[in-house]
């Protein structure tokens, strides 16, 4: 919070700007991530950014590959390809694992266009390009120079059990230090944005919930993971719905978010109901010369 304009965001009516606008608007919003990153907004809800029918593809893409390729990093959230937090254990912090990580991701998107029937990564950056102040917009390289980054992870939240915790972008930092030091090296990584398209939502439940409390408030979150504690020790219950504001969101098959992920704590939901909660997206950090933009996750 910090300054004046957001004082007062106590009711989750004024708590964040995101700007909801149709897909074909983005043209009107060409600073849209210098923006974010200003924050003079928080984000934005992009309506029918990918097709109905590129969305059933993407899903069926994700049906079809091998259980061996799904990673279940935490209870019912299920991700494809295994994200950097499992590189970060299963490395042993071997610079060789990363590499090789890297050199396979490369080999993945190159032929996720042929094989999935949508050139997700192609739609991204044309979507994203839109927004960068005409900054190109593409993966980094990877760990030493080979490779690539995934550009974006599958996630995929089984009904009554899969949720993503309390966090923000900027708490990866110290929590896994190993894979971000690279990405230290190569881009602006404080304050990195989140960005994700909603192939599929949950029956009910599974909404992205936007707290009112951010990273200059508050950096340590207690185990339970429920619990935050603010710079002047005192405890914010995130459980808490009185005492703290916050914003739910939750997009229609098509519709992507771009929101200052790094920043806000957030959390989605545990996904209700019969259906999954399906979705696709990373995150977008601006190069270190500032000259382009990095999809990656
Ligand atoms: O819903 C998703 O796929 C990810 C939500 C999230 O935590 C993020 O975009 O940073
Ligand atoms: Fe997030």
């Amino acid at each position: 919070m910090g300054f004046f304009t957001r004082k007062n965001k106590k009711n989750a009516e004024n708590l964040y700007k995101m700007l909801e606008i149709d897909a074909s608007e983005l043209d009107n919003y060409p600073n849209g991530l210098d923006d974010i990153m200003a924050r003079n907004i928080d984000g934005f809800l992009i309506r029918n950014a990918v097709s109905i029918d590129s969305v059933d593809k993407l899903m069926k893409h994700y049906d079809n590959l091998d259980a061996s390729e799904k990673f279940e990093v935490n209870n019912g959230m299920i991700q494809h390809p295994a994200p950097f937090s499992l590189i970060e254990q299963s490395s042993g912090n071997s610079k060789d694992s990363l590499i090789n990580f890297h050199k396979e991701a490369q080999v993945r998107w190159e032929k996720f266009p042929q094989l999935s029937g949508v050139d997700f990564v192609g739609e991204m950056k044309s979507i994203v390009e839109k927004i960068s102040r005409k900054r190109p917009v593409h993966p980094p390289t990877g760990a030493g120079d080979q490779g690539i980054y995934n550009p974006a992870t599958y996630k995929y939240l089984v009904p009554g059990q899969g949720e993503f915790k309390a966090h923000c972008g900027n708490y990866f930092h110290n929590e896994f230090p190993f894979v971000f030091q690279h990405m230290k090296e190569i881009s602006v990584i404080k304050d990195q944005m989140s960005y994700f398209v909603m192939l599929s939502p949950s029956s009910f439940g599974g909404e992205l919930t936007l707290y009112d409390i951010e990273w200059s408030d508050a950096e340590i979150r207690k185990s339970g993971d429920t619990i935050l504690v603010k710079h002047d020790g005192k405890e914010v219950d995130l459980l808490d719905e009185k005492k703290l504001a916050r914003k739910k969101f939750t997009p229609n098959p098509g519709d992507m978010i771009v929101f200052a992920g790094g920043q806000i704590w957030h959390k989605v939901e545990v996904a209700q109901g019969e259906k999954p909660r399906r979705t696709i997206g990373g995150f977008l950090t601006f190069a270190k010369d500032d000259k382009s933009i990095y999809i990656w996750s």
